[in-house]
């Protein structure tokens, strides 16, 4: 085995920690954030399998509809019952949250999540959010996704790394490393993708099934997006700006969106990529990408939201003008007094 395999010290005692509180014959509910992503899904998908091995039944319940990009990673043994919302959620015996640090990014099933009278057990490579998810925490930063500690799990636990297990820990790994590109794809991370692609991965047939088969009506939304695009060089920053209403007008949803925020990110000397979405009720989302130096995290917790370092967001209440307007002038102040930097 390679050595970058190793489980570090600290997961390993997590990951007896969270073993410790599953046991065969339990029910237990995955919940990952709203708008659920590549590592969000195949993470889930990824421990649903997992804990079937260890005879734990495993329940999906979101906050949001599964994305239609990724269904074909629930197959037929996984299931989904985000459709019932809060109610999923009564009477299992544990909750696992994946991929999220603050309990708000559950969305409306957060209120029910609080009030859970079992443990939420957390397995998440987010920075610390203001109000945890759960007690139990299998957390790392040094993570690549939150697919790598569900790995680890796996290893650390001995069980099987299953052809379907695998192809949803790599959809995972290439979503959230922008396909091993992005800083976080650590040795350790290509590591774990070897080994995925030992255990049955094709990775030109993944490739095909997350970037070769979109949609035509996101292509219609990311060239709606790219009219808006607006430069400020002197700050290094670009933006982008999604209308209210533009998802449904193109018959397409908020999955559809992913990767719009790296074409401003993409332009020599900006450094500060934003993408403004408005909602239509009041709030707008904004994504926030940077490059070295650039912390966005910081900008993102300054209006409520949070994340990476260098992929973060949040959701303002306000039109989009103003939203836009404050948030550009934060983002040159906090530029100009070196209050972004690593
Ligand atoms: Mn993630």
């Amino acid at each position: 085995m390679s050595e970058l395999l190793q489980v570090p010290a600290a997961r390993r005692e997590a990951i007896q920690r969270l073993a410790a509180e599953l046991r065969p014959g339990m029910t237990v509910a995955l919940s990952t954030h709203i708008n659920a992503d590549g590592d969000g899904c195949g993470s889930q998908t990824a421990l649903a399998r997992l804990l079937g091995q260890m005879g734990v039944r495993a329940v999906i319940v979101n906050p949001t509809p599964w994305p239609e990009l990724f269904r074909w990673l629930l197959g037929d043994d996984v299931e989904d019952r985000s459709a019932e919302g809060a109610k999923a959620l009564k009477g299992v015996d544990r909750l696992i949250v994946l991929d999220i640090s603050d309990v708000s990014r559950l969305g409306h099933l957060a209120e029910a999540v609080r009030a859970l009278p079992v443990d939420a057990l957390v397995i998440d490579h987010h920075l610390p959010g203001d109000e945890p998810p759960g007690k139990t925490m299998l957390s790392d930063t040094a993570a690549c996704a939150t697919a790598e500690l569900v790995f680890d799990f796996a290893r650390e636990r001995g069980l099987t790394i299953t052809t379907p297990i695998a192809k949803s820990l790599y959809t995972a790994l290439v979503t959230d490393t922008g396909g091993f590109r992005f800083g976080n794809t650590s040795p350790r991370c290509l590591a774990v993708a070897a080994e995925l692609l030992t255990a049955g991965v094709d990775p030109e047939q993944m490739y095909a099934r997350i970037y070769g088969s979109v949609p035509l009506g996101r292509i219609h939304l990311l060239r709606d997006a790219l009219d808006t695009l607006e430069v400020d060089m002197a700050h290094g920053m670009a933006w982008v700006k999604v209308l209210a209403g533009a998802l449904e007008r193109h018959g397409v949803s908020s999955e559809d969106l992913d990767g719009v925020v790296e074409h401003p990110r993409s332009i020599a000397g900006v450094r500060l990529a934003m993408l403004f979405r408005d909602l239509g009720h009041g709030k707008v989302k904004i994504s926030f990408r940077s490059l070295a130096g650039v912390n966005v995290n910081t900008l993102a917790r300054a209006f409520g939201g949070g994340g990476h370092a260098r992929a973060s967001g949040a959701l303002v209440p306000g039109t989009l003008v103003e939203v836009e307007a404050s948030v550009l002038a934060e983002a040159r102040r906090l530029l100009e007094s070196g209050g972004l930097a690593d």
